[in-house]
């Protein structure tokens, strides 16, 4: 039986919704006040969590993957009083979410933003908003939980024991990502991992039967998970016994399917697609309160007694099992010192001591090696002192050269604690994923051909907006990749990656570029970074002749310059493209023209430094600038200025050996003299012209 101070509850986050919603004049109102008994009994009976320590490892997680519900989690967040404490000393800075934040949803330099933003409100595991993905990293998270359980739990030491729950609106579960999600948590037999789908039937457009016909249920048993269903949202104790039919199953993941009514108690909207996503309006809102037996004209009321019985629920739950938690870690301690000081190494983001002592150097080579092939050999090295380094590739690991030597190390359901994901063909959920284990304080890296990056694209914008340190590295990243044609040849995806802000780009122009990339990358704690890689043979520059290549870390740096004056023209390469400007700099020199090669891995890097370094890169006199890169041209403009030439790609590429298609776009030494020379010789007769008048 439901107790009245449950109901009380319950009607108290739905009334807190739609007041916000109303408040704000906009928002989604109707989902909260559907789905408030499902998260309610969730909160207040099962989730292992302490309100007052939200980053406590080993809490259950909750993803509101239905972002568009965000005032449900921030009533929660509000009602369970999680706290809001200090990520340096522990200190406890209030409340994560007060009332006043719920009455500024949606407001500037709020907490209770229009969709959960993760780093925003304590409390918020995920930004969710973007449908399917906060699904998709929920596998990740509960990925990481089985993992860290595998790596350090120890006989009488059961630290990591942590469930991971979501809530699925049917938006989340038509996204494509949400498939390739729970296909792979079904094939890895996630038994922690429990999605609660809001089956309401209703979208944005009008009724599910407009664009789905499928079964979830019978499509998430074909996935090889346990299905419940719930026909009534308001039954909480039927949901408490689908709650424990998921403790029970711990072989499969759960889903429990919830029959709701979206807007319940809303007097003429419930059930209709305007209840989703505008304020009830007053008189609605009026009505639904009446039908809870609500004062009408309260707002933003939590009687008397909400809070306390929160407190006595979730709050004294939470603190008991932090408690035993804390207890145990300590004997842990003692015991374990050496698995302890690598737990507080992944709570604390810091790398184990001498980690890049690791990373080797490579000697000059004029054959050279692929930029994949040396950073495989990289990553490799830093593999084997950096433990919670753990990733794959969407089934592309014998190219993009991503695995983890070594025997035993496949991640797989019977061996969770493996370091070597098999993502399958599944680069969108393999992002998501990411994502979550990095939420879970792991270090992951995903590995596809940068051309399919596009496939993978939504979770590594959000990645760069919650400031996550995920790491993708992406091979075969020009037309250089050669006979697979223009279907596997990236053009844009550089630009537009460079465009997403926050995200560092680096395209490496050889094994010792490669080398200091990694190493500039694994001390990131705040923004992800990806890496540009080639599949063809790359030569490895000679750093005794040119500069060294710890200039990678400036985003640009001058890599050669030309005896007895001023260079009259600047090459700025990355990549591949940058030993075909070492080769161009030589031939002009030949020549007497004085050139000056730059290799710039990065733009968002060279763009941070500040001005006077970049000008002494780039100097403000120097207009004879020429760029080259095997990638879309544009762009290119701010670094070679008006008076520039852009070497670059302006239609796809072909099917063909990689030296033909250099010759066919333009990507060879001798095109780059000779745009040189012509550049300087235009110079030469607008100076003269300009002498003789
Ligand atoms: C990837 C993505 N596409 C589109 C949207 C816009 N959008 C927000 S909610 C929604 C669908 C609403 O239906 P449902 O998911 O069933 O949520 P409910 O209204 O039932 O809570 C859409 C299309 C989005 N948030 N994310
Ligand atoms: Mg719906």
């Amino acid at each position: 039986m439901m107790q009245d101070l449950d109901l009380l509850c319950i009607n108290t986050i739905r009334t807190l919704a739609m007041d916000a919603v109303q408040a704000a004049n906009s928002g989604h109102p109707g989902t909260p006040m559907a789905l408030a008994p499902v998260a309610y009994t969730l909160w207040q009976k099962r989730l292992r969590y302490d309100p007052q320590d939200p980053a406590w490892m080993d809490r259950d997680r909750f993803v509101l993957s239905a972002g568009h519900a965000s005032m449900l989690l921030y009533a929660l967040l509000h009602l369970a009083g999680v706290r809001d404490l200090d990520p340096e000393d522990g200190s406890d800075r209030g409340p994560a979410v007060s009332l006043d934040e719920i009455r500024r949803f949606r407001q500037l330099d709020g907490r209770c933003a229009g969709h959960p933003e993760y780093r925003l409100a304590a409390g918020v595991e995920t930004t969710t908003g973007p449908l399917g993905q906060g699904v998709g990293n929920s596998v990740g998270m509960a990925i990481a939980s089985r993992w860290l359980a595998a790596r350090y739990n120890r006989p009488g030491f059961e630290l990591f024991t942590h469930d991971v729950f979501a809530i699925a609106s049917d938006g989340d579960l038509m996204e494509g990502v949400s498939h390739e999600a729970a296909s792979l948590a079904g094939h890895l037999k996630l038994g922690n991992l429990c999605w609660i789908y809001d089956n309401n039937r209703i979208t944005i457009e009008g009724s599910t039967a407009l664009a789905m016909s499928d079964d979830p249920g019978a499509r998430f048993a074909a996935y090889g998970w346990h299905v419940e269903h719930l026909a009534d949202a308001n039954d909480t104790a039927a949901f408490e016994r689908a709650l424990a039919a998921f403790d029970r199953t711990r072989d499969r993941p759960t889903l429990i399917v919830v029959d709701s009514h979206i807007g319940y108690g809303a007097p003429h909207k419930q059930d209709t697609r305007e209840a989703h996503g505008e304020p009830l309006g007053e008189d609605e809102v009026r009505g639904a309160k009446r039908f809870y037996g609500w004062p009408e004209d309260a707002r933003f009321l939590v009687p008397d007694g909400v809070q306390e019985h929160f407190a006595a629920g979730i709050g004294a739950r939470g603190k008991r099992l932090r408690r035993e938690w804390i207890g145990r870690s300590a004997e842990y301690r003692a015991k374990h010192p050496a698995l302890a000081d690598e737990l507080d190494h992944i709570r604390e983001r810091r790398l184990p001591e001498g980690w890049s002592e690791r990373i080797p150097a490579f000697p000059a080579d004029a054959k050279g090696m692929a930029t994949r092939e040396s950073s495989g050999k990289v990553l490799n090295a830093l593999a084997a002192c950096i433990p919670w380094l753990i990733g794959g590739s969407a089934d592309l690991a014998p190219s993009t050269k991503t695995l983890i030597a070594g025997d035993g190390l496949d991640l797989e359901a019977g061996s969770p604690g493996g370091r070597n994901l098999h993502f399958g063909i599944r680069e969108h959920a393999m992002g998501a994923v990411l994502n979550g284990l990095a939420l879970s304080g792991l270090r992951p890296y995903g590995a596809s051909f940068l051309v399919f990056s596009d496939y993978g694209r939504p979770p590594i914008r959000l990645a760069a907006l919650m400031e996550l340190p995920v790491i993708y590295v992406y091979t075969h990243d020009s037309i250089g990749l050669g006979e697979d044609g223009p279907t596997h040849q990236p053009i844009e995806h550089l630009l537009s990656l460079r465009a997403i802000p926050g995200l560092i780009v680096l395209r490496p122009a050889d094994a010792n570029e490669v080398a200091e990339c990694w190493k500039l990358i694994l001390p990131l704690t705040d923004r992800p970074a990806l890496l540009a890689l080639t599949r063809q043979a790359v030569p490895t520059i000679d750093r005794r002749r040119y500069a060294a290549a710890d200039g990678v870390a400036r985003g640009a740096y001058v890599l050669a310059d030309p005896p007895g004056g001023a260079p009259q023209v600047v090459l700025i390469g990355t990549g591949s493209e940058v030993s075909l400007c070492v080769q161009a700099h030589e031939a002009l020199a030949v020549d007497g023209i004085r050139s000056r090669v730059v290799s710039m891995p990065s733009w968002e890097l060279f763009d941070e430094q500040p001005r006077d370094y970049r000008d002494s890169v780039l100097p403000p006199q120097i207009t004879a600038r020429i760029s080259v890169e095997q990638a879309a041209a544009i762009g290119w403009e701010r670094y070679v200025g008006p008076g520039g030439r852009v070497i670059g790609m302006r239609s796809f590429g072909a099917s063909a050996p990689h030296p033909d298609l250099q010759r066919k776009f333009g990507f060879t030494a001798e095109h780059i003299v000779a745009t040189a020379k012509e550049m300087l010789e235009a110079a030469e007769r607008v100076a003269q012209s300009a002498r003789r008048s």
